[in-house]
Parts: structure tokens; C-alpha cells; sequence
């Protein structure tokens, strides 16, 4: 009996289901560097680099661990470009007698894995992916008992409790309180603290590098500065040196955001974590340690630990509960073109500069980057959500449409129409200089609402509530702001509207395309 175990890009955990069962004598494991898998979208060249050495590195390990690893390469001239196409011509090398992967984590990839067994004519065993705290009939089932309201608090709450984690014997959370979001409001440090390691490319990711160049010159992005973590060893090595450098810091300066910084005191495992480098139970497992050892406060390391027992598995958990619909809302009906900035960085805005260069350069920006000047900007603009979408899922290394189309079309663009968040994410230039520094540099005034030098989100944000009162209207937690809009004078309504028209008419649509698949 021989078994084809397919092991995608984003499954690469040593501990993955459909490897710890399973027989070396028996079993083929199957890697296949597809070019679909690259220009579905036309991914930022870092995320490329990052999936195909990592998935190299791999291979090589699960050969040290005896596994028979049959791995296609990008380049082989019979690739098919696709995982149907090479499991079909897998399926004609190795004659298996069935197929047992673990479920992707994309709604597309999944779908084109249901047709195998007719196709193919034999089992094909799909495994839980269970390299996530939550299952997902886990999550269904916490939904379906939530009375309609699916609320990250509660279901954090929950997985603190199963998890153990910061849990206290008698069953009352560490410190008395589930969250210590109130001590972790802190503007921005005086400077930034050393970044996450970095690791230089071994002659694996070399060579990548040097294909990606060639192969996708085209795609967006800088590679030539690639330093993620490619194995696990790395991977554990840069989170040992966040705990150790960043985590006791971590909170208070979670939403803080300094011109040129561009990690912060985040940790940068976000890459690591999604394509399976690093287990999510490690990461929470070490800060808890450091909270135990006294090394970091309960105030940082419960902040981190919600991240990624709460939004990371409810981001997934409602992902695969609002797919294949989310995709395509629009709530609040917004159709214009994303900004050519959005590619360039040609901006005066110096936090939207500030972050799009981040973007190019490192395939990286902070939470408060994309929720707060990327997104806040998109939403408050009108731009199409499908495109902001695409965007974001082109430029991030840590990009898969499970947790990008939650964060940025319900969270960030509130285009599920409050589903996921109570309120939509929208903030004035106010925010932006309470939380950075960006303001002090910037050629905008972010005191200044009308006038050739007043902050275009000033205007742009009272626009957007204008535009939509009738679907934000009514949104009790917009109440005070819509009370406020009312109180202006129609003359000075009519100005912040005028104003914002000016910015709009100024944008136009982005001419490089980067997004669209070729
Ligand atoms: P840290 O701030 O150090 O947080 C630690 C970990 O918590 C992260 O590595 C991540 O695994 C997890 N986490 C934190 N917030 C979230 C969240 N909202 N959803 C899921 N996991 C979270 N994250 C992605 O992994 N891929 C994406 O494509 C992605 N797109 C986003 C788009 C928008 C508009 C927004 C607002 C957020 C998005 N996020 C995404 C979530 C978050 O911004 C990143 O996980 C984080 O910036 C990764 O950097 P880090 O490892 O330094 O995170
Ligand atoms: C992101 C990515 C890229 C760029 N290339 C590959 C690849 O060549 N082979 C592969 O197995 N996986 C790749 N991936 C990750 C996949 O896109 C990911 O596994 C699916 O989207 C399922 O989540
Ligand atoms: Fe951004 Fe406005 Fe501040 Fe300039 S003034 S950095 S545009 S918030």
C-alpha cells in the first residue's frame, strides 16, 4: 500500500498530522513549487523567496528523518504550475493507492482538492489541520451557541479557559482581569529597540532568490534585503529573541507607530506561524514562561497571548464561516480605484508613506500600520473593498486569504457590515499623531481640517460618516460622532465636505496593476 502525502507551502510542521501517523516505508510525501500558487495574485517576491526555501529546507529535513520525498521544482521543465496538475502527475509516478493531505488553509486550494477523488479514482483522506488551538467544529459550535453576536472577548475568554493559558488554579484568570488593554495604550517610544534577528540567506535561499528575480521580476517588492527565518530552528531563534528583547515592552507600545521603526517591539513571527515554521502553542508557551519567570508583565504578555489565542483562531474560526460570501461584500458600497501610492509610496502623507515603504522593503507592517493609516485610509477613501483585499494580499509575506480577508474586508473596510467588529475602524489625522510621530515631519497639518495644508484624514473621515449616514447612522456606538457631525454648522459641513472632494478628485486610480494575475 503506498500513500501520497501532498505537504503544501504553508503546512510545513514536522508535527502535521498527515505526517505523524503515517509510515516512512510506505508513504511519498509529495512538495510542489507551483507557479499558480505565486500569481493567483502576484505575491510580494519576499513571500515567494520565503515559501520556496522553506519548503526546501524542509524536504532536506524530512530526508534526514527518512521520509521519501519526491519534490517537484519551480523550474522543472514538466511542472505543470499547478497542485492538481502535479498530484495528477504524481498519482501516474508513484501509482498510490490513496491520497492523505491535511486541509488547506484557503477556500480556493480546498475546493480544488474536492474534486481529486473523482479525478484521481482513489481515497483521498482530508485530515483536520490541527496546528490551530481552536478546531474548526470547535469554533462552529462556540458560534452557534453566541445568541448572534460573535464577539472576540467572549471567544478569547473561552480559549483561555480550555487552554489553561494565564489561568490561575481556582480558575480566575492571572492578575484578576482577562484584559489589560487599558495599561497598553502607550504612544510611541523616544526610539526603536532592536528589531527581530535577522537571518542571511544560506546558499538554499540564494539560489531562490536569484529564481524569484529572474522569474517574477515583475512582482512587487524588495528581496534583495530578504532576512525572514526560512527553517524552524530560526524561527524558534527569533522568537526566543523577541521574548527576551520586545515582549516586556510589547504592550505598552502595541499601537504606537515611529517614523522609520518598522517592527516596533512586535515580535515578527507572524510569517513563521502561518506557513507552519512555528507552532502557536510554543509562542504562547514562552511568554507565559516569561511572565512566570518574572522576565515580562502580565500587561504584555496577556496582550500577546490574546493575539494569538484569540484573534489568530477566531480570524480563522470566521473565516471559514463567512467564505465564499465575504469575498465579495461591500456594505458600504464603496467602487473607487486603489491609489497609485498604494504601489509607489509617492505620497506626502508621511504615515501612509511611512508604511507602504515598509511594505515594499520588508513584506512587513505593524497591526496598527494596516488597520490605522492603510485600511483606515482605504475605508475612509471609498476604495473598492475587492481591491484593498487584493492588495493586502499581494503585499504581505504573512498573507493567506483565511486571516487577510477577515482583518482587512470585515475589520479593516467594514464590509461585512459589523459582523466581526461593532463599529467600523475609522479615525481622523487625531489618532494617527496621538499614536506616532509621524505628524511632526509630515508636510500636512494634522491640526488643519480645510485649507491646502490641513490633514487629508481629517477631512476624508468626516466625509465618510456623511456619506454613509444611512448605514452608520444608526450604529449606537457612532452616536456621540454623529452627534457631533450634526452640531457643526451647515457652512462648515459643507466645507469638510468640499475639502474632502478635493482629496478624492486628487487620488486617482493606480495605473501599475500590480495585483492582477497575469
Ligand atoms: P504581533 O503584533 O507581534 O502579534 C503576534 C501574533 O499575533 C502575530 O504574529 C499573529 O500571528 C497574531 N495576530 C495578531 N493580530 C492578529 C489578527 N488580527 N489576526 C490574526 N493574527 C493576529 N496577519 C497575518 O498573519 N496575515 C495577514 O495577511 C494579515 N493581514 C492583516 C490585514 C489587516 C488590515 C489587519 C488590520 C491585520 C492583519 N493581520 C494579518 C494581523 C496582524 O496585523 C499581523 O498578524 C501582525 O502584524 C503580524 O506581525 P507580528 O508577528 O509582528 O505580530
Ligand atoms: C504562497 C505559496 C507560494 C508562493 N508558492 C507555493 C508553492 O509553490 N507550493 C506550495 O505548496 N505552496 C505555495 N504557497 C503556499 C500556498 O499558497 C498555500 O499552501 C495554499 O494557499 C493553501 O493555504
Ligand atoms: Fe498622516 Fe495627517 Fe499626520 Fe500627515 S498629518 S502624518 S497625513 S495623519
Amino acid at each position: 500500500m503506498t500513500v501520497l502525502v501532498p505537504v503544501l507551502g504553508d503546512q510545513l510542521s514536522i508535527s502535521l498530522a498527515s505526517l505523524r501517523d503515517a509510515d516512512p516505508a510506505t508513504s511519498v510525501v509529495l512538495m510542489m513549487e507551483v507557479a499558480e500558487e505565486a500569481t493567483y495574485v502576484r505575491h510580494h517576491k519576499a513571500k515567494i523567496v520565503l515559501i520556496l526555501s522553506a519548503m526546501r529546507h524542509f524536504a532536506e529535513t524530512l530526508k534526514q528523518g527518512g521520509w521519501q520525498v519526491d519534490y517537484v521544482r519551480l523550474n522543472d521543465p514538466a511542472n505543470s504550475g499547478s497542485f492538481t496538475g502535479e498530484v495528477s502527475r504524481a498519482v501516474d509516478r508513484h501509482r498510490p493507492d490513496a491520497i492523505r493531505l491535511v486541509e488547506p488553509g484557503e477556500y480556493r486550494v480546498r475546493e480544488a482538492i474536492r474534486g481529486w477523488q473523482s479525478v484521481f479514482g482513489i481515497p483521498v483522506d482530508i485530515l483536520d489541520d490541527d496546528r490551530f488551538f481552536c478546531s474548526l467544529s470547535d469554533f462552529f459550535t462556540w458560534a452557534s451557541a453566541q445568541n448572534g453576536r460573535l464577539m472576540m472577548e467572549n471567544f478569547y475568554r473561552t480559549m483561555r479557559r480550555r487552554t489553561g493559558l494565564l489561568m490561575e488554579p481556582d480558575g480566575k484568570p492571572s492578575g484578576g482581569k482577562w484584559n489589560f488593554d487599558h495599561d497598553n495604550r502607550g504612544g510611541p517610544p523616544d526610539k526603536d529597540p532592536p528589531g527581530p534577528l535577522r537571518f542571511n540567506p544560506d546558499e538554499i535561499t540564494s539560489e531562490v532568490i536569484a529564481l524569484v528575480e529572474e522569474r517574477f521580476a515583475g512582482h512587487f517588492g524588495r528581496v534583495d534585503r530578504f532576512a525572514l527565518p526560512v527553517t524552524t530552528s530560526q524561527a524558534r531563534d527569533l522568537l526566543a529573541d523577541f521574548i527576551k528583547i520586545r515582549l516586556p515592552r510589547f504592550g505598552q507600545h502595541q499601537d504606537a507607530m515611529l517614523e522609520g521603526a518598522d517592527y516596533l517591539y512586535h515580535a515578527g513571527i507572524s510569517t513563521s506561524l502561518n506557513c507552519g515554521l512555528l507552532l502557536p502553542e510554543e509562542a504562547c508557551a514562552a511568554a507565559e514562561a516569561a511572565y512566570c519567570s518574572g522576565d515580562a508583565p502580565l500587561s504584555a504578555v496577556e496582550g500577546f497571548i490574546r493575539q494569538i489565542v484569540g484573534w489568530r483562531e477566531y480570524i480563522r474560526g470566521m473565516y471559514w464561516r463567512e467564505t465564499p460570501g465575504l469575498g465579495e461584500e461591500n456594505f458600504l458600497g464603496a467602487t473607487r480605484d486603489l491609489p497609485e501610492f498604494y504601489w509607489t509610496g509617492d505620497t506626502e502623507m508621511a504615515c501612509l508613506g511611512d508604511a507602504v515603504r515598509n511594505t515594499r522593503d520588508n513584506a512587513y507592517a505593524h497591526h496598527i500600520q494596516r488597520l490605522m493609516v492603510l485600511g483606515n485610509f482605504a475605508m475612509l477613501a471609498g476604495i473598492a473593498p475587492k481591491q484593498v483585499a487584493d492588495w493586502f494580499l499581494v503585499v504581505y509575506a504573512d498573507a493567506y486569504e483565511w486571516v487577510e480577508h477577515p482583518n482587512v474586508l470585515a475589520m479593516s473596510q467594514f464590509a461585512d457590515g459589523g459582523r466581526l467588529a461593532t463599529k467600523p475602524y475609522a479615525a481622523s489625522g487625531a489618532y494617527i499623531d496621538r499614536m506616532s510621530n509621524h505628524c511632526k515631519t509630515c508636510r500636512y497639518d494634522v491640526k488643519q481640517k480645510v485649507g491646502p495644508d490641513a490633514c487629508p484624514f481629517n477631512s476624508l473621515y468626516w466625509d465618510f460618516l456623511a456619506r454613509n449616514q444611512d448605514k452608520l447612522g444608526g450604529n449606537g456606538r457612532l452616536f456621540n460622532t454623529y452627534s457631533t457631525w450634526r452640531k457643526m454648522s451647515e457652512e462648515r459641513r459643507a466645507a469638510l465636505r468640499a475639502q474632502a472632494a478635493e482629496v478624492l478628485a486628487a487620488l486617482g486610480p493606480a495605473t501599475e496593476g500590480w495585483a492582477r494575475t497575469v
